[in-house]
């Protein structure tokens, strides 16, 4: 999969490049193209902003710097790429949403900064590609550099062969093989007894029917408790 990632920050996405995105990297399964969007000012302070039209604070990122930027990348890309834009005015970006641009063979994210990036930039470019508007939760960041490692990190482990062992991300909390998209338990691992804490004995009991069994009601459990609202979406509750 092709990432190309558009930012007046580029030093910002350096944490792409470790760990297990940088082996995605390595390997050739995740191409990951940062770009400088001052490359695509055209004056020698090499601005890309300016003040919103009909008042307000702060500046907006201009549409002129934006779409020759946006030109030029998306020469030789398919046409089914898909630009990305972090906003906390965008659509939720949930499990599904990563699950499902796994599939697809590119994605360009826009970092916008300041107030926003120019709404005609969407416009345009939504004529020939599909434009999401995404958003990581109910806070705002100061631009969508933070949000652009999260999809990163997010869509990166699912594509094949960068998790180690392909089975946990099946295990993972929000995963859609686990009953309503629940939330994982709890782990343990060694020492059994620690500060005067054990481990619960059905771990340890060698008995793999009632770990599961144990475990799916500690998920449930934790669901109740931390996540309320994500009872709900289970099938069992729908009509
Ligand atoms: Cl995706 N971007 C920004 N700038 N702020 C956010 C966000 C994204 N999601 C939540 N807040």
């Amino acid at each position: 999969m092709r990432i190309d990632i558009v930012t007046v920050f580029p030093e910002y996405l350096a944490p792409a490049r470790l760990s297990l995105l940088g082996k995605a990297i390595t390997a050739g399964t995740l191409q990951l193209h940062v770009h400088d969007l001052r490359d695509w000012a055209t004056d020698r302070h090499r601005t890309i902003d300016d003040t919103p039209f009909g008042g307000g604070p702060g500046m907006v990122m201009r549409p002129d710097v934006w779409g020759q930027a946006l030109d030029d990348i998306l020469v030789g890309l398919p046409s089914d790429t898909r630009i990305v834009v972090p906003t906390p005015a965008g659509v939720p970006f949930t499990q599904r949403s990563v699950e499902q641009y796994v599939e697809v063979p590119g994605v360009i994210l826009a970092c916008g900064r300041y107030e926003g990036i120019d709404e005609r930039v969407w416009e345009h470019f939504g004529e020939r590609f599909a434009v999401d508007q995404i958003s990581i939760g109910d806070y705002v960041l100061a631009g969508g550099e933070v949000a652009s490692l999260v999809f990163l990190e997010a869509v990166a482990r699912l594509l094949p062969g960068v998790l180690g062992n392909e089975e946990s991300a099946l295990d993972d909390s929000f995963a859609k093989q686990r009953t309503g998209g629940a939330l994982e338990g709890p782990v343990y691992t060694k020492p059994r007894s620690w500060r005067g804490l054990d481990v619960p004995t059905v771990l340890v009991s060698g008995d793999h029917g009632k770990v599961a069994s144990w475990r799916a009601s500690e998920s449930t459990r934790r669901t109740a408790r931390n996540r309320p609202d994500l009872g709900s979406l289970r099938p069992e509750d729908q009509e």
